[in-house]
């Protein structure tokens, strides 16, 4: 029985790891999972043994050695193919279940619509990168873009996330292009903690209970 994937994705700070720690406590009681698989979570960048390392160079805040969008866009994209090849696809083929902080939507997100690298390039590479592995459920954390630096303004902040506002505004709306062409569902996470864990498990309940 192939397991399930499950995504959560969204500016930074909207909450997604926070949201992922509180599905990693519940996810086991709900029975939703069989006894005899496991729940894994992960994330992107630095989802495998390799990838943190990808995490450290593409995130390192050294603006003297920057790479270039194209090689940004690579490197994410070989943090991938080595996360899917390495953790995703063998979980899945043993039915086990796995929540990720960001898979591909990220990618179009930020290097598609942030950095303007062409979306029709992107998706050619996801097609390679991805091995045909999709996520049975992606959920779209949703907060502004001013919401999220105020979130952050006691962090410091990574490479990416020190891109500022204008930056933040064109990945958000990329989001939500993105969110709408391919049904994510999208929560408000702009509302509290646990009103959104409470809408997350809903939506979990809803498409995988096996009473349905
Ligand atoms: N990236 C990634 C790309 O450019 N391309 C790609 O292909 C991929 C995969 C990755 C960076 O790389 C970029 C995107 C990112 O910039 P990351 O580690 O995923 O880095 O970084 P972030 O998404 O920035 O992670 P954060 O930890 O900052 O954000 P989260 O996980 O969304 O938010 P979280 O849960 O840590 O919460 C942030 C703060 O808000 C509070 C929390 O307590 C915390 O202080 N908070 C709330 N406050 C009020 N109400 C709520 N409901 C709250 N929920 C959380």
């Amino acid at each position: 029985m192939k397991g399930k994937f499950i995504v959560l994705e969204g500016i930074d700070g909207c909450g997604k790891t926070t949201q992922i720690n509180e599905l990693y406590k519940w996810l086991p009681k709900s029975g939703l999972i069989n006894k005899n698989r496991t729940l894994i979570k992960t994330r992107e960048p630095g989802g495998s043994f390799l990838g943190k390392e990808i995490r450290d160079m593409i995130l390192n805040n050294n603006k003297l050695n920057s790479p270039s969008i194209l090689t940004e866009l690579l490197l994410y994209s070989a943090d991938r193919a080595e996360h899917i090849s390495k953790v995703i696809l063998p979980a899945l083929q043993n039915g086990h279940w796995i929540i990720s902080d960001r898979f591909s939507g990220s990618t179009l997100a930020y290097q598609g619509y942030g950095r303007e690298i062409s979306i029709d390039i992107i998706k050619k590479l996801e097609n390679i990168v991805c091995q045909n592995i999709k996520p049975d459920l992606t959920i779209f954390l949703e907060i502004s873009p001013e919401e999220s630096i105020l979130r952050r303004k006691n962090k410091v902040a990574d490479r990416i996330e020190s891109e500022g506002l204008d930056f933040l505004k064109k990945v958000n709306h990329g989001f939500k292009l993105i969110a709408l062409e391919n049904n994510w569902e999208i929560i408000k996470a702009s509302e509290d903690l646990t009103s959104i864990a409470d809408q997350i498990q809903k939506l979990l309940i809803n498409k995988f209970s096996l009473n349905k």
